[in-house]
């Protein structure tokens, strides 16, 4: 038996390449929560806990993240078997209500010790991978329409994007469908357009905001309005002709089921971290799918740790209609992972080897740490 004998935690602090101007925040760097599963039998499982933007996206923080791991998720764990990732996932999930983010960075921990030391990757323990590589879409959200464009065409030019999403949902409904119109008629039918409005939209914007869009051949809307009211957005995903994702809205299979039944969106953007762990958004996937409902690998601007766990998840999945916004890693100015994730042909490419597939560049790591100014004097 290959015991868990500690969970280490590490906040890393990396600045992003650009500002990202969302609805509710504009992000400067992205804060990330590494964890690190020992095992008795010398193995380590990686993993990762990334929320965006503090705490005005959703209710978790780097902070947050680190003290439920550290002091609720960890001590349940420690000495257990490490080969049962159900039991403990269901011993946290017992334990721990909420907390998506920080029961999934530890997951991915356990699913890629378990991972190496089978010596198979973690999509062969979700019944194995699909697909080598998936469609991958990138955010335009430098806050102004003629930079997002000249980026547009530069990620064109290179073959890296020609997906682009618009975040939208900070200034007026018309300003922003103007910037929309914009990029949408710069780059043409050379690309995919749509927008996340992060829950910025009242009803009323919404209907206005969607009809525009619509005209602009926008092909989807991720989150219009805010969470809480299936009805309202059933009811905007009926009057629409622009594909309507929940994004916000999900945070695992009952929402899910919820969102399903009620035929309240079109679309799933299915994130491990939202979903509370791979298990977790396994079960969102299977939902999305016998509900005919369309599946989109969502992100939270994860750095390389989780993006390659969520690569293992969705190379699995049937039916990724709607490709992947995998790119977290791009946005930072600096990459963790030894070897990088691949990203070519408008594509992110599925990790070789086993677990998640990914090693840690160390000094990488000890160059972000949040607390390097103490270890440094230490
Ligand atoms: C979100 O709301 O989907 C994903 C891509 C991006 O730029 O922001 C995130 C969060
Ligand atoms: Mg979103």
């Amino acid at each position: 038996m290959s015991k868990i004998e500690r969970i280490e935690t590490t906040v890393l602090d990396i600045p992003t390449i650009r500002g990202h101007v969302l609805s509710m925040t504009t992000m400067t760097a992205q804060s990330i929560v590494l964890v690190r599963i020992r095992f008795s039998d010398g193995s380590v499982g990686l993993g990762e806990g990334t929320s965006i933007g503090g705490m005005s996206y959703g209710p978790e923080s780097p902070e947050s993240i680190k003290v439920a791991i550290d002091a609720y998720i960890a001590p349940l764990l420690e000495g257990r078997d490490g080969n049962d990732v159900n039991g403990a996932v269901a011993l946290v999930e017992k334990a721990v209500r909420g907390n998506p983010i920080a029961r999934c960075a530890v997951e991915i921990a356990l699913w890629d010790g378990l991972g190496k030391r089978l010596g198979v990757p973690v999509s062969q323990l979700f019944g194995g991978a699909v697909r080598r590589a998936m469609p991958v879409a990138w955010t335009l959200a430098s806050g102004h329409s003629e930079t997002d464009i000249a980026e547009a065409e530069k990620m064109l030019a290179t073959r890296r994007h020609n997906i682009f999403k618009l975040k939208i949902g900070k200034r007026r409904v018309r300003e922003d469908l103007a910037h929309v119109a914009a990029i949408a008629d710069a780059v043409g039918d050379r690309a995919s357009i749509r927008v996340d409005v992060n829950q910025a939209w009242s009803l009323t914007e919404a209907r206005q905001g969607l009809a525009g869009l619509a005209a602009i051949g926008v092909d989807l809307a991720e989150q219009p309005i805010r969470t809480g009211s299936l009805a309202a957005l059933r009811a905007l995903t009926e009057r629409t002709g622009v594909a309507i994702m929940a994004d916000e809205q999900l945070n695992g299979p009952a929402d899910a089921l919820a969102v399903a039944a009620e035929r309240a969106a079109d679309v799933f953007a299915v994130k491990i971290g939202q979903s509370g762990g791979l298990k977790r958004a396994s079960e969102v996937v299977a939902i999305g799918e016998a509900a005919g409902i369309g599946l989109y690998g969502g992100t939270m601007l994860e750095a390389g740790v989780s993006t390659a766990a969520a690569l293992q998840l969705f190379a699995t999945v049937a039916h990724l209609d709607w490709g992947t916004e995998l790119f977290g890693p791009l946005l930072m100015t600096d990459e963790i992972l030894a070897e990088p994730i691949i990203y070519r042909d408008f594509s992110v490419h599925l990790p070789e080897g086993p677990g998640i597939g990914v090693e840690l560049d160390e000094d990488k790591v000890a160059f972000h740490r949040r607390d390097r100014a103490r270890t440094l004097q230490a």
